[in-house]
């Protein structure tokens, strides 16, 4: 049986997908998922849209990109809460009130507890700016460098409650140039960052 496509009729689209960005820090990993999004308009293609961007650090510079782009920002200070446990709950209160069918960490710098993983298990996606498995954690580029890496690199993964553990999703390798110092390797890396994030959220739009 052949089916024909009638571009003149509509078909009913369906509900949009909200996407909830944390962030802490510059942004740019927020700023290149959210203008891929409208380049390729996702709304349309693969029916989500990110709709808010929250911050752990109200200085976080993102939030004023953020803000220009018309997205809703909001702001819960980790140092105002007694325990992680209370910052995450309050921090799911938040996220929930979007009803994000996915949740983008660009640059959050907090822990996160494992009722809070398992809350949006499946539909929480991080970037983490080294290839996986190798340096998890903190400060991975001085930790390539020491090291005598001859490639560093970044990876897109699932979270899960093992820190930077979760199923990889992306990768990309950059070299170590002579010279590097964190700053020039971490700008490369970003650069990479920035290509493969909105990638591999488009690729796991398309599949769920
Ligand atoms: N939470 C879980 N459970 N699993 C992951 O894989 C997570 C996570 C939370 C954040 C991002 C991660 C990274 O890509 C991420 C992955 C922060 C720290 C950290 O030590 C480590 C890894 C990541 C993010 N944060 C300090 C803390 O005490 C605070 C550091 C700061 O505020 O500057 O939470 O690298
Ligand atoms: C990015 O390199 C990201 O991979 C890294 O911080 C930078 C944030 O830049 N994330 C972590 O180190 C998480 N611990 P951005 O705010 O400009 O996207």
């Amino acid at each position: 049986m052949s089916v024909q496509s009638k571009p003149n009729i509509q078909l009913p689209s369906g509900a949009i997908r909200p996407i909830v960005i944390l962030i802490s820090g510059s942004g740019s990993n927020m700023r290149s998922l959210v203008e891929t999004a409208e380049r390729e308009d996702w709304a349309e293609r693969l029916k989500a849209q990110v709709v808010a961007v929250i911050s752990n650090r109200p200085d976080a510079k993102g939030l004023d990109w953020a803000r220009s782009a018309g997205l809703i920002t909001q702001v819960l200070d980790h140092r105002g809460f007694d325990s992680r446990e209370a910052f995450d709950a309050a921090l799911m209160r938040l996220i929930d009130g979007h009803q994000p069918a996915l949740v983008l960490l660009a640059g959050f710098m907090r822990i996160l507890t494992p009722d809070f993983v398992e809350h949006y298990q499946g539909r929480l996606i991080n970037i983490h700016p080294s290839v996986l498995p190798a340096f998890p954690g903190l400060h991975t580029h001085r930790r390539a460098l020491e090291a005598g890496c001859g490639f560093a690199g970044a990876t897109v993964h699932q979270v899960t409650a093992a820190l930077d553990h979760g199923p990889i999703l992306a990768q990309a390798v950059v070299p170590v140039l002579p010279g590097d110092t964190e700053q020039t390797l971490a700008q490369r890396v970003l650069s990479q960052e920035h290509r493969i994030y909105p990638q591999a959220v488009a690729a796991w739009l398309q599949s769920h």
